[in-house]
């Protein structure tokens, strides 16, 4: 008689398993095709996060932000469907799965070119594109021994000759940029991917008590004024403080 009622059980189950699937979601198949979601890892340590972030922000577009912990065992599967390089930022948009930053920006400022991610002018957009991509893909001293955390300050702290030297790289792009196209971004009144990418050097450099010029400041000032960006730091700050040291850039 168990048995009987079992196999009618797992037969009623069987052809419930649709309807409940509809119900029982994990939090990634919550991204139904008309949702916009950008996932994302912490708001104080999340430097590629905050770039993915910040450059939504400046494109206009409207997302819902997912936070995850890349290191949490149960959120890699889920990840996969999203990221094939399994990290953050991704954004789902319109059907389209797009991860790492510098093609997130890209992809962004194909659906929203009002925004003006990228300067108009072909020799500017050039300009800013090669920045871009030295920020992307170089700066690896400078981003290890200073790892962004947003709500640390380390006055006095005694910075590397290797990471030196890329601030001083980083501050010699932005004195040319500033003076190029006469700021208050780096690429004009307006702000747009480079500054994006440039976003959690900013914050570092305000973290490790880093000495800027007057130049260099005052557009260190202008990018913590973006509302977009105190909106981050204000949500940085909420942050319990799990991370007592970090070693790389994440
Ligand atoms: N080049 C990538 C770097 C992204 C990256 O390293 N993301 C970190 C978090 S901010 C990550 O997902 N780490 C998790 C992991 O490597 O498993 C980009 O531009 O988006």
């Amino acid at each position: 008689m168990a048995g009987k009622m079992w196999a009618i059980l797992q037969i009623c189950l069987r052809l419930a398993q649709p309807l409940l699937e509809t119900f029982i979601t994990s939090p990634f198949e919550e991204c139904d095709m008309a949702k916009t979601i950008l996932t994302i890892s912490s708001k104080n340590y999340g430097a590629w996060s905050l770039r993915g972030w910040l450059t939504a922000r400046l494109a206009g577009l409207d997302f819902v932000e997912k936070v995850i912990s890349p290191d949490d065992p149960t959120m890699r599967a889920e990840m996969l469907l999203l990221s094939s390089s399994m990290r953050v930022p991704a954004l789902h948009h319109d059907g389209v799965n797009v991860w790492d930053t510098m093609a997130i920006a890209e992809y962004l400022n194909e659906v929203k070119p009002k925004a003006q991610l990228l300067p108009a002018e072909l020799k500017a957009r050039a300009h800013c594109r090669a920045i871009c991509g030295e920020m992307h893909s170089g700066f690896t001293s400078m981003r290890t021994s200073l790892p962004m955390n947003i709500n640390a300050r380390f006055p006095g702290f005694k910075i590397w000759s290797r990471a030196q030297a890329d601030i001083d790289r980083v501050l010699e792009i932005w004195k040319e940029c500033l003076s190029l196209y006469g700021g208050p971004f780096l690429f004009g009144k307006r702000p747009g991917m480079a500054d994006a990418m440039f976003a959690p050097v900013v914050t570092r450099f305000l973290t490790y008590d880093v000495s800027l010029d007057r130049a260099c400041t005052a557009y260190c000032k202008c990018m913590m004024e973006l509302p977009a960006m105190k909106e981050w730091v204000e949500q940085a700050k909420l942050e319990p403080l799990e991370i007592d040291e970090l070693d790389a850039e994440f």
